[in-house]
């Protein structure tokens, strides 16, 4: 701060006084009090240069005010990006908690219909293969009771009369059932000649179409051998058009389907889902 500092030499005269004829007091030329003051140039010049630094700073001030309202405002708008980005994720976070707990939901009645009802502890039925919520005179499997009719009828019959009980001529929809019914009624045929079991499938629309009972298409089909169904028109001109399966003990593969004329009769299978 020594370059700032500024000098002064004051010189001070002896005051003097004169009295007057009156006996007033005035001052003589020689009571005059002057005084010299140096400012040496190089403290006008430090001045000079404080005054440029105060200038300076109040231009970085600015700058730096600018910018820090600039940087304010690009926060801001970051933020406001990232509270939509994070309403978004919320969104979706939700949508897919439901699809979840819809899907627990739909796996859950599936693995009731596909799991049996506890034994009833009082009945002594330990193998659960007729659980007490089928009809008396059906048996369970897989989520659904089965019908296996003593009598005799025809396809359109037999179709008729699954309804009238309640359920409708069997629709098979994979190995493991078809391996089921192919077995269950291995056990029930007499070594009689045409005690077979009509099921739920039927090409009477259009030849060598077939379809279920509910309108579906066959997508997985047992047929017996490599030549059935050949639509034989020796016992009936209208030829084959209904669909039956069955052998004596059953089979080893479960491919036991032939098609027959559709006015033969013939036992039946009927299904319903197993009420829970
Ligand atoms: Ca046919
Ligand atoms: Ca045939």
């Amino acid at each position: 701060m020594s370059e700032g500092i500024v000098y002064a030499d004051v010189k001070f005269k002896k005051h003097q006084q004169a009295e007057g004829k009156d006996g007033a007091t005035t001052s003589t030329v020689n009571d005059a009090t002057y005084s010299e003051i140096s400012i040496p140039k190089a403290g006008r010049n430090q001045t000079s240069t404080d005054t440029n630094d105060i200038s300076n700073l109040q231009t970085k001030n600015t700058e730096l005010q600018i910018l820090q309202a600039a940087y304010n405002r690009n926060l801001t708008s970051a933020l406001m990006i990232k509270k939509s980005e994070l309403q978004e994720l919320q969104v979706k976070n939700k949508d897919l908690q439901e699809k979840e707990r819809a899907v627990r939901q739909q796996n859950e009645e599936l693995r009731k219909q596909r799991t049996p009802p506890s034994c009833p502890t009082n009945t002594g039925n330990n193998d659960c293969s007729q659980p007490m919520n089928c009809a008396e005179g059906w048996e369970y499997y897989g989520g659904k009771c089965y019908y296996f009719s003593p009598d005799k009828l025809t396809w359109a019959q037999s179709r008729d009369e699954c309804i009238t009980r309640g359920g409708h001529l069997v629709i098979i929809g994979s190995l493991e059932e078809q391996k089921f019914l192919d077995q269950k009624i291995g056990t029930k045929i007499r070594t009689v000649p045409e005690d077979k079991f009509w099921i739920g499938l039927t090409d009477s629309i259009n030849e060598n179409e077939w379809l279920w009972v509910d309108n579906s298409s066959l997508s997985t089909s047992f047929w017996l051998g490599d030549r059935e169904p050949d639509d034989w028109n020796g016992e009936n001109p209208d030829g084959e058009d209904c669909a039956r399966m069955g052998e004596p003990g059953g089979t080893n593969d479960g491919k036991s389907w032939l098609d027959v004329n559709c006015n033969k009769t013939q036992r039946r299978i009927c299904e319903t889902k197993s009420p829970l």
